[in-house]
């Protein structure tokens, strides 16, 4: 049998990094073989492309159609090598952050072309897509003061406030057009009634 492939969509600081565990926890406990993975990231060469992307530098500053190349060579890379061979093994894969990512952060928050997003995606994903996807949404406010005491923010968290709301917005949206496909969940309660309310959605599902 296949294995389902649930992705954690959501701005920084969402709380998705934190439910990860728990998912699989639950999944374990209905009988489900579980894998947790990230993107950018998940494999040795994804790895160091994420490291590539998430590097703030002055000497070349990577321009935002070559992030958008970088995301989805790291994306095929976990998805052949990984993430393809778990599911047709019966095991399920969860993947903080997948294709959503880059529709909301490449397209609105770097504002790419949408067009040109769907079009790579679909050179390189064809039909391939997650079975859920569980969207935190949160206050780019909150995941700011969330985040803020990390240290030292990376290129992606020194973006703009107003970057942070055009990506809240297009999840939103995303989400309002694939009510089937993307469940909001509400990322400003506390991690247990979070917990709750992802298991009450998996459960339907399974
Ligand atoms: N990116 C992209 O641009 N395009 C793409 O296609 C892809 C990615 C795939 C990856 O960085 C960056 O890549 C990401 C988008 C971009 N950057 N941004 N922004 P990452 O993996 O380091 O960043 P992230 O995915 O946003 O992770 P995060 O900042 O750690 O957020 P999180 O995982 O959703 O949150 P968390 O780590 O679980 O929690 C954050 C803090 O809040 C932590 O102290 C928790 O204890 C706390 N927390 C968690 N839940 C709660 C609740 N419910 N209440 C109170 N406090 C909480």
């Amino acid at each position: 049998m296949k294995g389902m492939f649930i992705t954690l969509e959501g701005i920084e600081g969402a709380g998705k990094s934190s439910q990860l565990p728990k998912i699989k926890a639950f999944l374990e406990e209905q009988g489900h073989l579980t894998l947790c993975l990230r993107e950018p990231g998940g494999t040795p060469v994804a790895e160091e492309i994420r490291i590539l992307l998430k590097t703030k530098r002055q000497d070349d500053e990577i321009t935002p159609l070559c992030e958008l190349l970088l995301m989805y060579a790291a994306r095929v890379q976990l998805v052949e090598t990984v993430i393809k061979p778990a599911l047709a093994d019966g095991v399920d894969v969860i993947c903080d952050r997948h294709d959503l990512s880059t529709v909301a952060y490449q397209g609105a928050g770097r504002k790419l072309s949408q067009e040109l997003i769907a079009a790579l995606k679909k050179l390189v994903l064809g039909d391939f897509a997650p079975d859920l996807i569980l969207l935190f949404d949160l206050s780019p406010q909150l995941g700011m003061m969330r985040i803020q005491n990390r240290g030292s923010s990376d290129r992606f968290e020194s973006a703009s406030l107003a970057f942070f709301k055009r990506v809240r917005e297009c999840y939103l949206k995303c989400a309002a057009e694939n009510p089937e496909l993307i469940k909001t969940v509400d990322a400003s309660q506390s991690e247990e009634a979070l917990d709750r309310d992802i298991r009450r959605i998996i459960k339907r599902m399974l």
